[in-house]
């Protein structure tokens, strides 16, 4: 990130968890209940394990806000871990407690590194026999302070009607109907999940996927979706799936060609391919893309001469809508570069997706090495979700909202949210013209 700065901390079952940001501007109206928001949407997906019934996560606020707003100062938040107490001895800072321990294997050391996550390389790069030293920190458990931080973002790109939404569209091979990707118009067995990625749908879709406990918008597919779970949970095995993330609002100009690190579409797929267990990224069309003949794949570019009713409208409106036709005369009929041409926001929706892979801690114990013995053992289990594919997908929105942010106060700049908006209330203007 290059304007925006933001760090976390904290350990899965240590006291708390802990994040800074840096950069926003002051002058946001910032509430802990912006923030808890999404917090209760990250948590609530079905699918989760028992951990989930011990947290209710909240985040404190403890600098950068004053009076409800931000000062332009570090933002940091806390968010208290209330399973700690059960891991106080454990989790201790200090000298070690004497044995026994009320959880943490053979010793308080674990020994069996578990297929698929940090453990094994973890434990082998860190120098150490203990790998709960790696599975606190490499833990999910940390993607409640993204989704805090992201909150916070959402919040600011919220002044700009920038708004950041998720959906599943796939959980184990129960995928919504007909779906493959954005689709192409003809192809065979595509079927467009939205249109030229409206706005309006985009929102539409996203709030049928807010009702429903797996976060899909298809009912039929939900229900099935569960039913998966639920078998899932018997056979004491675990799920991946695949979900979308869009972001509309955004004005043509963010991100840049200029160099490597300043594309946007390579920033976004970096934010979410560190989010836990995120095995690929697509930007729109994807890998779909690779199919087809050039001529069916590009958005082809129109204009529309505004009237001059339109044009006062969206240059008097104190909030306007930037990639809607009525601020600019061009525009695209498809979306199938996802909103990003040249690593440069085209104006159009921004849309990706991404795969998340089945969680790797599992009832149905894998096979492992215990790393002190070198015997054959079962893979470490404690507990664990079975699916948290729903909660991903609000953490890639956190993440997609943190990392345009950065873009976009990199463009506009400001110290104050009252600089920031003048800045792009001539930006707009100038691209109005344009
Ligand atoms: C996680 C393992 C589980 C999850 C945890 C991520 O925790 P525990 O080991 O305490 O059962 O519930 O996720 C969260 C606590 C969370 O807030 O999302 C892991 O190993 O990644």
């Amino acid at each position: 990130m290059s304007y925006l700065r933001f760090l976390t901390s904290g350990e899965s079952h240590g006291k708390a968890l802990i994040g800074i940001i840096e950069g926003i501007p002051s002058g946001l109206y910032l509430s802990e209940e912006d923030i808890d928001r999404d917090l209760k949407r990250r948590q609530s997906g079905y699918g989760r394990g028992a951990r989930m019934k011990i947290e209710s996560d909240h985040a404190e606020i403890l600098s950068g806000v004053r009076w409800g707003k931000t000062i332009g100062s570090p933002i940091s938040l806390l968010i208290e871990n209330k399973d700690w107490k059960n891991w106080q001895d454990v989790m201790s800072p200090y000298n070690p407690p004497l044995p026994p321990f009320t959880k943490g294997g053979v010793g308080g050391f674990v020994t069996s590194p578990r297929p698929g996550h940090a453990d094994l390389a973890g434990a082998i790069k860190y120098g150490t026999h203990d790998i709960r030293d790696i599975l606190e920190r490499s833990s999910a458990r940390e993607t409640a302070m993204r989704v805090a931080l992201g909150a916070i973002a959402k919040k600011f790109l919220s002044g700009f009607e920038i708004h950041a939404g998720s959906y599943v569209v796939q959980i184990g091979k129960v995928r919504i109907k007909g779906y493959k990707g954005q689709g192409v118009k003809g192809s065979s067995g595509s079927t467009r999940i939205h249109e030229s990625s409206n706005p309006r749908t985009l929102e539409s879709i996203f709030k049928k996927a807010e009702m429903s406990p797996v976060r899909c918008p298809s009912k039929e597919t939900t229900k099935k979706m569960i039913k998966l779970i639920d078998k899932t949970i018997k056979e004491g095995n675990s799920l991946g799936g695949i979900f979308e993330i869009f972001v509309t609002g955004i004005p043509a100009g963010l991100g840049s060609h200029i160099q490597w690190d300043r594309r946007l579409d390579g920033r976004l797929a970096q934010s979410l391919m560190s989010i836990q267990a995120i095995k690929s990224v697509e930007v729109g069309l994807g890998f779909e893309m690779a199919e087809h003949f050039g001529s069916e794949v590009m958005d082809e570019i129109f204009y529309r001469a505004k009237s001059k009713e339109q044009r006062a409208k969206s240059v008097n409106s104190e909030l306007r809508t930037p990639n809607s036709k009525l601020t600019t005369g061009f525009y695209r009929k498809t979306n199938y570069a996802g909103g990003i041409e040249g690593g440069i926001t085209s104006g159009m929706p921004i849309i990706l997706r991404a795969s998340m892979k089945p969680i790797p801690t599992l009832r149905r114990a894998l096979r492992s090495t215990n790393i002190i013995t070198k015997k054959p053992v079962e893979a470490a289990y404690e507990r664990s979700d079975i699916c948290a594919v729903p909660a991903a997908g609000v953490i890639g929105e956190a993440m997609a909202a943190l990392t345009i942010t950065d873009a976009f106060l990199e463009k506009f700049g400001g110290d104050s949210i009252v600089e920031t908006k003048r800045n792009y209330d001539s930006y707009i203007k100038y691209i109005e013209k344009f």
